[in-house]
Parts: C-alpha cells; sequence; structure tokens
C-alpha cells in the first residue's frame, strides 16, 4: 500500500490580462486553489479546483474548496491507498456528497502521482492518445466590440486562435447581436464565431436571439437559458435553428443522460470540474458518444495544472467536433509553471512527460500565494503579458 502523508492546499491570487467580462461576474483576477498530495514512495501529484467569479458560477468557491479538502477530505484520503485511485476516489464519494471540483482536484492529484508511479503519461493512463494537440479556441470578453476585433486579428495573424467565443447575456438581445453580428462581419470567414449566454436569457429572449444569431453567422450558442431548465433547452433545440451545446447545464454523467434523453443539446461541453473529475468527465463523454451528441472540450478557465488535465483526458477521445477552450493560462498575467504550456498553430500541444507532464514555479508560487508577503521576493512579469 502506498501511503497518503499529506494533503496541502493553497490559493493563488493572479490578475487576468485584462478584464474578462460575462453575463454573471467580470473577472479581474483568476484564484486557483491548488492541491498537492504526498505519498509514501516519495511521489507527489498535483491537481487544481478553479472557477469563475467567486460563487457566481457555480456552488463552489475557491475559499470552501480548500475549505472542504482540509476538513473533510483529507481524513478521508489518509485512510486511502494512492496506488489505487479508483479505490481512493470511491471513498470519498461515499463519505462527501457533490463538491464536484474539490473531488476533480483530488483526482487530478492522485492521478497524476500515479502517472509519475508507472512513468506514464495521464492520458495513457486514462486509456491512450489519439492525438498529440488539441484545438484551441479563445474567448472575445473585453466588453468592447472595437477592442474584441483588434484582438481576435491579432490571434489570427500569431496563429493561435481561428475560432472564437463571445460571451453576451449582459446586454439586451439587440445590442449583444449588434455586437456580435459586428465581429463576425469584420472577421468573415477567417473565424468560427460561437456565443456563450451564460444562463442569461430567457426562453422568449432566447427564440429571438437564436434566430438573429443565424442571421449573424454565428456557428453555436452555449447554454442560451437557465441550466436547471432542460426541456427549455429542448425546445429551442427543437426549432432547429442552430446547434446548441450544454454547459451549466451538465454536472456531470446523470445530467448527462438526462439531457441527451430529451435531445436537450446538439453538443456537450465536458468540462472535468463540472462533472466531479476525470473519470466521470469519461462517462460524459461516453453518454455523448453513445446519443449521437456532438463533443467539445470545455474550461473553467484553470491555470496550467486544471488546464493540462483536461487536455490529458481530451486527448483521449476519438470524437472532438468543437475542439476546446483550454486557453486558461493565456489570460492570466503571470505562469505558476516552471515551463509554459505549448500553444501555436491553433490548438495546445500535450506534454510527454508522466502524469500531468508539468511542474510548479514553486518561487512563484510563493509569491502569489494568498497571504503571502510580497515585499520579500521580487518576480518579474511574465514578458508580453
Ligand atoms: C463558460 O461558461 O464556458 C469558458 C471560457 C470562458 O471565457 O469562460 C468559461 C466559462
Ligand atoms: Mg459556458
Amino acid at each position: 500500500m502506498v501511503r497518503i502523508e499529506a494533503v496541502d492546499t493553497l490559493l493563488i491570487d493572479v490578475p487576468t490580462i485584462r478584464p474578462h467580462v460575462l453575463a454573471m461576474a467580470t473577472m479581474h483576477c483568476q484564484t486557483i486553489c491548488l492541491v498537492r498530495i504526498r505519498c509514501s514512495d516519495g511521489t507527489e501529484g498535483i491537481g487544481e479546483a478553479s472557477t469563475i467569479g467567486g460563487l457566481s458560477y457555480g456552488p463552489e468557491s475557491p475559499e470552501g474548496i480548500q475549505l472542504a479538502i482540509d476538513t473533510y477530505f483529507r481524513p478521508v484520503l489518509l485512510t486511502c491507498d494512492a496506488g489505487r485511485p479508483a479505490s481512493a476516489m470511491a471513498a470519498l464519494s461515499a463519505a462527501i456528497v457533490d463538491n464536484f471540483f474539490a473531488k476533480c482536484a483530488i483526482e487530478t492529484a492522485l492521478l497524476d502521482a500515479q502517472g509519475k508511479r508507472f512513468g506514464l503519461p495521464l492520458s495513457e493512463l486514462l486509456g491512450g492518445r489519439v492525438r498529440d494537440n488539441v484545438p484551441v479556441l479563445w474567448t472575445l470578453a473585453s466588453g468592447d466590440t472595437k477592442s474584441d476585433i483588434e484582438e481576435a486579428e491579432r490571434m489570427l495573424e500569431a496563429r493561435r486562435h481561428e475560432a472564437f467565443k463571445l460571451k453576451i447575456g449582459k446586454r439586451s438581445v439587440a445590442e449583444d447581436v449588434a455586437h456580435v453580428a459586428a465581429i463576425k462581419r469584420a472577421l468573415g470567414d477567417r473565424a468560427s464565431i460561437r456565443v456563450d449566454v451564460n444562463q442569461a436569457w430567457s426562453e422568449t429572449d432566447a427564440r429571438l436571439g437564436l434566430r438573429l444569431l443565424v442571421d449573424a453567422g454565428v456557428d453555436l450558442v452555449e447554454q442560451p437559458i437557465e441550466g436547471a431548465n432542460r426541456a427549455g433547452l429542448a425546445r429551442l433545440r427543437a426549432l432547429g435553428l442552430i446547434p446548441i451545446m450544454a454547459d451549466e447545464a451538465l454536472r456531470g454523467p446523470n445530467d448527462a443522460l438526462a439531457i441527451a434523453s430529451i435531445g436537450a443539446a446538439d453538443v456537450f461541453s465536458v468540462k472535468i470540474e463540472q462533472s466531479g473529475g476525470l473519470s466521470a468527465a469519461r462517462r460524459v463523454y461516453a453518454i455523448a458518444e453513445a446519443a449521437g451528441v456532438e463533443l467539445y472540450g470545455g474550461t473553467m478557465l484553470e491555470s496550467g495544472v486544471g488546464t493540462i488535465a483536461s487536455a490529458q483526458l481530451f486527448a483521449t477521445f476519438p470524437k472532438l467536433h468543437w475542439g476546446t477552450e483550454l486557453f486558461g493560462p493565456l489570460l492570466l498575467t503571470e505562469e505558476i509553471l516552471a515551463q509554459p504550456l505549448v500553444y501555436g498553430d491553433f490548438a495546445l500541444a500535450l506534454p510527454t512527460g508522466p502524469g500531468l507532464g508539468i511542474a510548479l514555479d514553486e518561487e512563484r508560487l510563493a509569491f502569489f500565494r494568498r497571504g503571502a508577503s510580497r515585499r520579500t521576493i521580487s518576480i518579474p512579469t511574465r514578458a508580453g503579458a
């Protein structure tokens, strides 16, 4: 038995490169909850739980996740065999209801350690890679149409992204559609444009919005109405106007089954945290595949840790029709990995090392850690940020 000797958590506050304006919150900073699990064989695994805008996106906050892990997860984990991640996760599920984001961080850390133990990248542990990189879109959410167009042009020029997700739902349907249409007009066929309403519309708003978005040349609409209103989502999809993607509606395999059963979505945004971990996210994938629902790799705007954990899983998906949005680290002014993730040619490259295939930059962690004294260490800002 490989004993779990320590489960440590820390919060890191990192500014964003610009305000990120969503229907429910404007982000100026991302708070990352990191978990480290130290094992008796000398291996260490890391995992991340991050969310968007405190408690404005979902029921778990970074501070709550840290408290839950420190108080309730740790005592269970200290009795578990680190060499058996699935059995440790089963013990946690038996003791702790929901807390999906926290469970994801723990499962990521256990699998990272297991991968290092066996010298295998996480994707190989999870059944095997079918690709060495994943396509990545960028979210335009500065809140200003002109800035968004300039940002998109820079991304296209640099060959970093050729698909863009626009965050709408904060303004009226007419104002939002005018903003989206102006961006699509400027970019034309050079880019795929999708929108994410983050549940902000009523069903009548959505009936109007979907029609107008089709005329504007949009390819996909994410979570136009409240996640709990599955029947409404099914009614909107039945209009047959434009592909509909489920995000907030999709919290794990049970939701996946319920949504697929009533045909409420064309596409699933699979998120490892929202699913309850990497294994649960694989089950979401399996349900989608069996039901003929298309696949997209979602993000909670995690740092490099959660981002590469997601990429390791998505690299095992034979089908990934709509690519991914794994750009989280690029939205942050600071790098917390010793070696940044590699983006280029519209994709994120998968590392080849064991486990997650990444290492943390300890000096930066010490600097950005919540409660750290910033006077003692001087850290240069990421070049070009
Ligand atoms: C969401 O709702 O999809 C993903 C990209 C982004 O900008 O926000 C997130 C959350
Ligand atoms: Mg979304």
